[in-house]
């Protein structure tokens, strides 16, 4: 149907016809969407289906990506590139006088994810596939994903996120293969001949029923498949009474994602979607796996399980749940199995988002569960007092279960064969600090992958002109292997690229310029560096920083008549977790300071600040392809990888950034005269949280600019109570300024000099960006995932 465009032209009639009953010339831009989604759906069934009988066929083993959140963003519009149809598609909709990116537009993204765990795992599913690799995805399917993000008064508010309000093409929903979860309830031994058995009783069931979303590859007809889980109420639940509240506690588990990412809520709901995910999809990978062998020895060997941060971490006991309670096997060889099934990657080495779960929550809704992690525990811990008898504070602390919590984190290093950082440092910093006795312990867990991002998305379909470019003067390999951009080094060089790589960044700036004044009714100058922060708000992640910079430039500006900068557009976007005070706060004076700044005659013409509301996967690939700078500025060793920074790269943009997680990798490829870094060192930040030393206050005092900008937080400066901003005052001087924002404020001006001086120089400033894009190829999730392949999973193409 997409083989010309007459053919589809012709069957997008007929679809519109038979789905909506109406003719064409009433149709609604959502009812087109729907309908090409449709088609696009149908198109892929057939391959879809081949693919899962060539993997049934092979016998290769499988790899199953566990994740509680996938940020998918859109999928019209890369299920189309992906398909290869997406000319044909185009002009053939031009040719009923539909414009294809109105159709696309009208496409809710799904946003399943909070941040870069969300969306990596999302970038992973696109490599999977276009690699033709054997991976799928297994996650839940929240009736609302991350809230939307409004702005009134300059607040955040948050209201509630409504992907499936007009239903989602891209699913199909299977109620035969549904699973049977069980919660809470009692455990009875019975003691036979043989070993142990253990009856789960009188516990709540729930019914996790799942939808397939087929996940396209790259031009190589893989169709992998990404499985949400939906709970409902369970046609076998045994008459325990109120069914309402039954029903309400069911469904609750499915409802939300939570909107927190670093900070854990030890809430029952949380572990019990936990559970949800992992038993569902696990009971059915073993189901699945029993229909092609015979037992279950080999299941190591076709089946590799990776587990995406902590969350997913009871796919270990439940594994060994599954293999012992269910098929008999014994404890010996159900933790051989499970261990080199089970994989791991830590993203984050936050203390404050370990996972710890209290006994008292964790036992008597997974009673079982908990049975087996003690022993799991026990045997643990014999084991290390084996190897440090009487070294009682190492086990303490190495020990999955103590001081009534369990770790979760050390459940997932003691029952995986793999445990992964996602950049150099991140994983460095793991190895000889936050994970050290774990290194010591099992050495040869620990690997690093560097985390990617799918240049089909981000690159081919967020900034097509770009890409086209880019093929005119090298080729199109490098769409299959993208580390051949490298090939355009010495377009850095050449006049005539130059002058298109300038003219493709200007039409998006040009562009994102319209959709701003659109937006927000300001006007930005589409000839000023476009300065861009966009992630979640994270005092770690130093939004402040950035904020207190433009405070400083406005002040200069107002005192000195010879003070000048290049025109500059700063450009924020944000979503704070609703009950994170301070990250609100920040968001508070972001839009402050935009309402004071942006209409000052003395300064409009040079600073403009821009918050652009309700930031997500849809609106990144608009934001960043129109990005001169890359704001990547977190306290050094605090962002574990950040893959935002990727993203711009590949985009052109220049990245402003600390040597913190992949940045460091960054300024390895490009060199140090392609990215501008300022700030304390990893190590620098470590040694001070170690032997202390640092006093913000001191820099407050000797710093003159600083202590201007740090009193207006409070004195009147901005047109709002005297306490709004206490909390961002109280941080930097009553806390000692935790994330050393202060100690970094000079060298990032000086930083930020040195880009306007760089920015001036067009011709010096195109060589930068075009050499950012050629050394992007390395962070392709595609290279990433060969990597996990090759490495860890030991799956090949299928
Ligand atoms: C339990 C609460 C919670 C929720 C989410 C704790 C921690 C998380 C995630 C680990 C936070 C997260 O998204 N981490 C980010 O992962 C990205 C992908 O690896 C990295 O690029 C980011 O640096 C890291 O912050």
């Amino acid at each position: 149907m997409f083989s010309t465009k007459d053919a589809f032209k012709q069957q997008f009639l007929e679809k519109y016809e038979i789905m909506y009953g109406k003719s064409f010339e009433e149709s609604t831009l959502p009812e087109l969407y729907n309908t090409l989604g449709q088609m696009v759906r149908e198109y892929v069934s057939h391959a879809w289906i081949e693919t899962n009988e060539r993997n049934r066929a092979n016998h290769k083993k499988q790899t199953y990506y566990f994740s509680i959140e996938f940020l998918l963003g859109r999928l019209l519009g890369s299920n189309l590139l992906n398909l290869g149809v997406q000319d044909v598609v185009e002009a053939g909709l031009k040719e009923l006088g539909v414009d294809l990116r109105e159709v696309e537009e009208q496409e809710v993204d799904a946003g399943l994810g909070n941040g870069g765990l969300g969306r990596l795992a999302a970038c992973f599913l696109d490599s999977l596939a276009s690699l033709s690799l054997p991976g799928h995805g297994v996650g839940i399917r929240y009736k609302h994903g991350l809230f939307d993000q409004r702005i009134i008064d300059g607040y955040q508010v948050e209201l509630p996120e409504q992907w499936l309000r007009n239903g989602n093409v891209w699913e199909i929903r299977k109620a035969s293969q549904s699973i049977e979860v069980k919660f809470g309830g009692d455990i009875q031994v019975s003691y036979g001949n043989g070993p142990l058995m253990f009856h789960h009783i009188n516990a709540e069931t729930v019914t996790a029923v799942p939808y397939d979303m087929p996940v396209i590859g790259y031009e190589n007809k893989t169709i992998n498949t990404l499985r949400l889980w939906s709970a409902e109420p369970s046609q076998f639940r045994p008459d325990k009474g109120d069914v309402m509240k039954y029903k309400r506690e069911t469904e609750a588990i499915s409802e939300f994602l939570y909107p927190d990412d670093s900070h854990i809520e030890g809430k029952i709901l949380r572990l019990k979607q936990q559970y949800f995910l992992v038993s569902a999809g696990l009971k059915n990978i073993v189901r699945t796996y029993l229909k092609n062998n015979d037992h279950l020895s080999d299941f190591h060997n076709k089946v590799a399980i990776h587990i995406n941060d902590t969350h997913p971490v009871l796919a270990i006991p439940e594994l060994m749940r599954i293999l012992m309670d269910e098929h008999g096997m014994g404890w010996e060889e159900a933790w051989h199995i499970t261990t080199n099934t089970i994989s791991y990657t830590n993203h984050t080495t936050l203390s404050e988002a370990l996972e710890k779960w209290p006994i008292s929550i964790f036992k008597p809704l997974l009673p079982r569960i908990y049975m087996i992690v003690e022993e799991i525990n026990e045997r643990y811990c014999r084991g290390l007092w084996d190897k440090y008898t009487g070294d009682w504070k190492r086990i303490e602390e190495m020990a999955i279960i103590a001081h009534g919590v369990i770790k979760m984190a050390h459940l997932a290093i003691v029952g995986s064969h793999s445990v992964n950082g996602v950049a150099k440092i991140h994983t460095d910093i793991l190895k000889e600090r936050e994970m050290k006795l774990f290194y010591d312990y099992y050495p040869t867990k620990f690997n690093n992958k560097t985390n990617g991002i799918t240049h089909r998305r981000w690159l081919i379909k967020a900034n097509p002109e770009l890409a086209r470019t880019i093929s005119e003067a090298i080729g199109d390999k490098w769409i299959a292997k993208p580390e051949h951009l490298s090939a355009l080094l010495p377009f850095a060089n050449d006049a005539g690229f130059k002058q298109k790589a300038y003219e493709v960044k200007y039409q998006n700036k040009l562009a994102f310029a319209r959709q701003i004044k659109q937006l927000t009714g300001i006007a930005i100058d589409e000839h000023s560096i476009f300065d861009v922060q966009v992630k979640r708000l994270h005092a770690y992640k130093r939004q402040l920083l950035n904020i207190l910079h433009i405070m400083y430039l406005y002040n200069r500006l107002q005192e000195d008549s010879n003070f000048s900068i290049t025109p500059h557009t700063f450009i924020f976007g944000a979503k704070a977790s609703p009950g994170y005070y301070y990250a609100k706060k920040i968001i508070k004076l972001i839009n402050t300071l935009a309402a004071k700044i942006n209409d000052d005659p003395k300064t409009k013409d040079l600073l403009k600040v821009i918050f652009v509301e309700n930031y997500r996967v849809s609106l990144a690939e608009t934001i960043i392809p129109a990005a001169d700078v890359s704001e990547q500025i977190s306290t050094a060793s605090k962002e574990a990888s950040g893959t935002g920074n990727m993203k711009f790269m590949m985009n052109g943009a220049v990245t402003l950034g600390t040597m913190d997680g992949a940045n460091v990798e960054i300024h390895e490829e490009v060199g140090p005269g392609n990215i501008f870094t300022f700030g304390l060192t990893a190590e620098q930040v470590l040694a001070y949280q170690r032997n202390g030393g640092y006093r913000a206050i001191e820099y407050y005092h000797h710093d003159q600019s600083l202590n201007q900008v740090i009193n207006q937080l409070i004195n009147g400066f901005f047109p709002v109570p005297a306490h709004e901003f206490e909390t961002i005052y109280d941080s930097l001087l009553v806390q000692n300024d935790e994330y050393f924002v202060l100690k970094d404020f000079g060298t990032y001006v000086r930083a930020h000099e040195k880009v306007g001086e760089a920015y001036r120089n067009r011709d010096q400033w195109l060589e930068k960006s075009i050499i950012n894009i050629a050394k992007s190829g390395r962070f392709s999730s595609d290279r990433t995932i060969q990597e996990y392949a090759d490495e860890i999973w030991g799956i090949t193409r299928s």
